[in-house]
Formats: C-alpha cells, sequence, structure tokens
C-alpha cells in the first residue's frame, strides 16, 4: 500500500511536471549579426561563403528552416532595429535613419512579452541612440560599438543612472559570454525568457579576433562578375561612394601599412579602433599584419590588379569576423543542449540588413537591390518547426514581432503592421498567399556613402524603384532575367503593362501601410554638395586611382 502510495505520488508529480514543461511558452533566443550578408552565410549554398562556411549558424537553419526571401524594409542599421522592435515602418515607428532618436515610449515586442510573464533581456549592439525599455537585464555596447576592449552602458542597479564600463576583450566574446551568463541565470526559472543578442561583427571596419587574423590569408576568393561595372542604367548607383576599390580608407578599413617593413598604418581618419587595443594585442596584430603588408608593397600592383587584392584584403578581414559569430552561436547551441533548453526555446539568426561583398563593385548596403535588401533569417524550434524546413514566402523584418507574440501566445495589436508567419511554418498558408509585395524605403542621404533616398516595390519577380532626391530616376527590373539588376527597364515598351501594374500596386501599399506625402521631403541641396566632398576628402587619397 505504502509503495502504491508513492508511486501514485510520483506518477502524478511526472505528469504535472511534464505537463507543466509541455505547456510552457517558448522561450525566444535572437541572435543577430551586424551587415552580416546571405552570401557570408554556407546555409545559403554561396560560393564565397563554401570557402568560408558557418556551420554553428547553418545548424540553426538545418534543424529549423531557412527563409530564401526575406527582405528589409529600409536597409540601414538603426531604422531595421526600430523595425523589427515595433513591427511598423520607419515612418510609423518614426526612426527613418541612424541620427534619428528611437521613441522608447512606443510598444515594442520585449515589452509585450515581458508584460507577459518573459523574462527580458538586451545584450550587444542597441544602436538606437536612448537607453533601451522592456527588458530586465540589458548590457549594450556604446553607440556603433568597438572590435576591441569596447565601452558598454547598463543601468547600475543601486541608483536610478546607468554606467559605462569599457570591457577589456574582443567585442564577440564577449557578448557571447554575456548571453551564456544570462542563460545561466535564467535556466531553471519557471518563467520564459526572450534575450536578444546583437553583434557588432561584422560591420565595418572589419577587425578580426586575434585568433582569427591569418585565418583566410592563403583563400582568393570569386570575384563578383559585377565588380567593374559601369552602372549603366542607375545615376544613384554612379553617385554613390561605397565603392571598395575607390572609397576604402586605406588604414581604417584595408589595414594597409604606409611602406614597406613599416607598421605605421595607411589613411586612417579616426585612429580609436586601433587605439583602444593594449600593447600586447597591438603586438599580435602587427606580427599577424606585417608580413603580408610587406609582400602587398613588393607585388607593386596597379589598376586592376590592385582593385582586386583590395577586395581579397576587405573578404579575408571580413568573413574572419565572421568566424567568431560563429563559434559564439555554436556555444549557445551547445548550452541549450547541456541544459535540456533546445526543444522549448525558439533561436533565430538573423541580421539587420543585408551587404555587398564587391557585387556592383561595392561594400555597405542602404541600395533597394537585392544584396542589401536580402537579410539572412535562420529559426530553429525543434517543438513546433520541422528540420530541413524552407520557406520562399515574401517574409520582412517588418514580421518579426507578430511572429514572436503570435508564438509566444500573446495578442498580436492591430497596430503593428507586419504580419505572423507561423501559419507559413505551421503550413497552413502556402508561401505565395503570404504577401505579394514587400514595400521600402530608404531615407539617410546625404549621409555616409551617399546613397540617395528612395522607395519601391519588390513581388516574387520585379521591383521598381523610385530615387527621388537631386535626382529624379524610376528604376525597374526583372530579377528571373536579370538577377543582378543591371539592365534598367523603365523605357522599355515591352514592360510597360506590368510597370503600371507595379505602380499601382506600389500605391495601394503606400496606402494601406499609411505613408504621407511628408515622407518625400528632399535633402539641403548646399548639404548634399558640402557632404560629397566631406567623405572623400575623409577617405584620403586611394593608392592609385584608376579609370575603369
Ligand atoms: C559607420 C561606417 C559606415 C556605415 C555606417 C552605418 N563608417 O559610419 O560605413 O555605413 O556606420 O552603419 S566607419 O568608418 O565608421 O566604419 S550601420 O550598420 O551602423 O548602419
Ligand atoms: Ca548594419
Amino acid at each position: 500500500m505504502k509503495l502504491s502510495i508513492l508511486s501514485l505520488f510520483l506518477i502524478v508529480c511526472a505528469f504535472s511536471c511534464t505537463n507543466d514543461t509541455e505547456n510552457k511558452k517558448p522561450n525566444i533566443i535572437f541572435i543577430m549579426a551586424d551587415d552580416h550578408a546571405v552570401q557570408a552565410i554556407s546555409a545559403y549554398n554561396h560560393p564565397v561563403s563554401k570557402l568560408a562556411p558557418t556551420p554553428n549558424i547553418d545548424r540553426i537553419g538545418l534543424e529549423g528552416a531557412i527563409f530564401k526571401s526575406n527582405f528589409c524594409t529600409n536597409s540601414i542599421c538603426g531604422p531595421s532595429r526600430a523595425v523589427i522592435l515595433t513591427g511598423k515602418h520607419s515612418h510609423q515607428n518614426g526612426f527613418r535613419m541612424n541620427g534619428d532618436v528611437f521613441d522608447g515610449n512606443q510598444q515594442t515586442f520585449p515589452k509585450l512579452l515581458q508584460k507577459s510573464g518573459y523574462t527580458t533581456a538586451m545584450l550587444g549592439k542597441w544602436h538606437l541612440h536612448g537607453d533601451p525599455q522592456g527588458f530586465d537585464y540589458w548590457n549594450i555596447l556604446e553607440d556603433q560599438g568597438n572590435y576591441y576592449n569596447p565601452n558598454f552602458i547598463s543601468p547600475n542597479p543601486k541608483t536610478s543612472k546607468v554606467d559605462t564600463t569599457k570591457i577589456m576583450g574582443y567585442a564577440t566574446d564577449i557578448v557571447t559570454e554575456e548571453a551564456l551568463s544570462f542563460l545561466d541565470k535564467v535556466k531553471n526559472d519557471s518563467k520564459p525568457f526572450m534575450m536578444m543578442v546583437q553583434h557588432k561583427a561584422p560591420h565595418r571596419n572589419w577587425m578580426p579576433a586575434l585568433r582569427h587574423l591569418n585565418q583566410y590569408d592563403t583563400v582568393q576568393f570569386p570575384i563578383p562578375d559585377t565588380y567593374f561595372t559601369h552602372h549603366e542604367g542607375s545615376l544613384a548607383s554612379q553617385q554613390q561612394q561605397q565603392t571598395v576599390f575607390e572609397d576604402m580608407y586605406e588604414g581604417h578599413d584595408l589595414k594597409m601599412s604606409i611602406k614597406k617593413g613599416s607598421t605605421e598604418l595607411a589613411h586612417n581618419p579616426w585612429t580609436t579602433d586601433f587605439d583602444r587595443m593594449t600593447p600586447e594585442q597591438r603586438a599580435i596584430w602587427d606580427k599577424a599584419y606585417m608580413p603580408k603588408n610587406d609582400a602587398f608593397h613588393d607585388a607593386n600592383l596597379s589598376g586592376k590588379d590592385l582593385a582586386i587584392w583590395k577586395l581579397q584584403r576587405y573578404m579575408q578581414d571580413y568573413l574572419a569576423t565572421i568566424s567568431s559569430v560563429d563559434e559564439g552561436v555554436g556555444q549557445i547551441l551547445d548550452f541549450l543542449d547541456d541544459n535540456n533548453l533546445a526543444e522549448n526555446t525558439i533561436i533565430v539568426y538573423t541580421t539587420d540588413q543585408g551587404f555587398y561583398l564587391g557585387e556592383k563593385g561595392w561594400f555597405d548596403k542602404r541600395f533597394m537591390y537585392e544584396e542589401s535588401l536580402a537579410m539572412p533569417l535562420l529559426i530553429r524550434y525543434p517543438k513546433g518547426i520541422k528540420a530541413g524546413t524552407k520557406v520562399e514566402a515574401l517574409t520582412q523584418n517588418l514580421d518579426f514581432a507578430a511572429t514572436f507574440l503570435d508564438y509566444a501566445g500573446v495578442e498580436i495589436p492591430t497596430d503593428i503592421q507586419g504580419k505572423s508567419f507561423k501559419p507559413v511554418i505551421d503550413n497552413e498558408i502556402q508561401d505565395a498567399d503570404f504577401r505579394d509585395a514587400v514595400y521600402y524605403h530608404y531615407y539617410d542621404y546625404p549621409a555616409f556613402h551617399m546613397v540617395k533616398k528612395m522607395y519601391g516595390i519588390r513581388t516574387n519577380r520585379y521591383k521598381l524603384i523610385h530615387v527621388y532626391d537631386d535626382i529624379d530616376q524610376w528604376e525597374m527590373y526583372d530579377l528571373q532575367k536579370d538577377p543582378q539588376e543591371l539592365v534598367n527597364l523603365i523605357e522599355s515598351k515591352e514592360y510597360d503593362k506590368i510597370e503600371s501594374e507595379l505602380r499601382l500596386r506600389l500605391e495601394k501599399l503606400q496606402k494601406d501601410y499609411l505613408v504621407t506625402n511628408k515622407e518625400f521631403e528632399k535633402a539641403d541641396t548646399a548639404l548634399i554638395d558640402e557632404n560629397y566632398k566631406r567623405f572623400k576628402r575623409l577617405r584620403g587619397k586611394p593608392t592609385l586611382p584608376f579609370e575603369h
């Protein structure tokens, strides 16, 4: 009798405990890198990533879902982050460009999750100029963040003030350690958690961790077909300042030395990134870069060879910064496995927008072309997503907030403009029926890289863009026939009908998203001229510029 009472007790306990975990809302881990191109994640199979694989990030997609057509609404850092937090387009959340200040009092998905019982954390790059709200814990990189020995800002538990602390080490590793220590704190809690882990890497000026300084020295990356394009159909493309071989700073970006045998950096308008290193860190850095910089001086390159050398140096550094991000993702996945958390945790890997890895000759983002419009998105949730799922639906960063709320069983407020893509994953909606077109608007002109203001629409086959500031030009592309977006079809009679349909659909999208005329304000002409000159000056005189 004694035994059976005990067994009954154990059975009831086992049942209620299992039940408890089963009913527990999913934890959410949102990992976001900065400027991590789709081309540089091996799960997407691009030739570049085959030479620099990301096995841990890939695991998320292979064991869960990989999104093939995920796009941002405004290809720039702060604005993308604001869209993600609010589920609203830039003109609705008020953060249109990097210099804006995010109104932290507005509704965000972390606040809604926190209110519904989640423990929330925000770690790493924030870049919204204002303290994070809606988080139980936060520790953010100051402004853009630095790769070496970065400053972090966090609330002081004793006073109501915030503290800025310099933390010694490498930014990506520190953010990963912060994430692991938060997980350790909450791993046994009955409350679910939502943690945002936001890396600085692989943002400009691409400074790898000391252990990765020579990782890709011997790898030659493919040169994109469009590296030397003249941008025939696009005035905005002709007037940008983000061409690898013309606009990179030779010291700051390319880590070139002034001459053979010297460790002094070539042109570097601000030295902060290197000045933050300790003498020991700098010595390791110089030991790694000096032989390759000396070899460059010996080679005496010019013209196209020099332009190609610059691309290789850019790729080697950019991809090496991703190695530490991938290692960090691996550590988080291991932690989930070791602590029995994997099953009930939604883990997301994405970035704030796409990036150019030499396509069209460029680095940076901002344009509405595929490389910067597309955002990688990989999600694993063993309980709710079948391994090997591929999503072709036109999803957006605009949808993240609604999707997370949906998975958490929290009501999605009606003013959120994005849509949950959970029904697509659950096969309740077919990919093609989720969304027929995405809306885009970029405002940050005349800022860094001088990319003009533009808005537009992308369907699964076509793209229509209106560049509207000091130039007024429409561009249209057939992505099926011209995936590299080199032939502007706006004057083509053959496409007249499609163009009219796209214009109508664009107007309808603007109406639905509550876009008003005040969104199309132009920049001050004097400032435009001044900034063209200012950014060229900042760049310095590149080694042997050439006509191509
Ligand atoms: C810095 C970079 C730019 C970059 C912006 C915005 N210059 O100003 O190249 O476009 O950030 O990037 S740097 O020389 O300081 O690196 S964003 O991702 O934060 O929007
Ligand atoms: Ca970015």
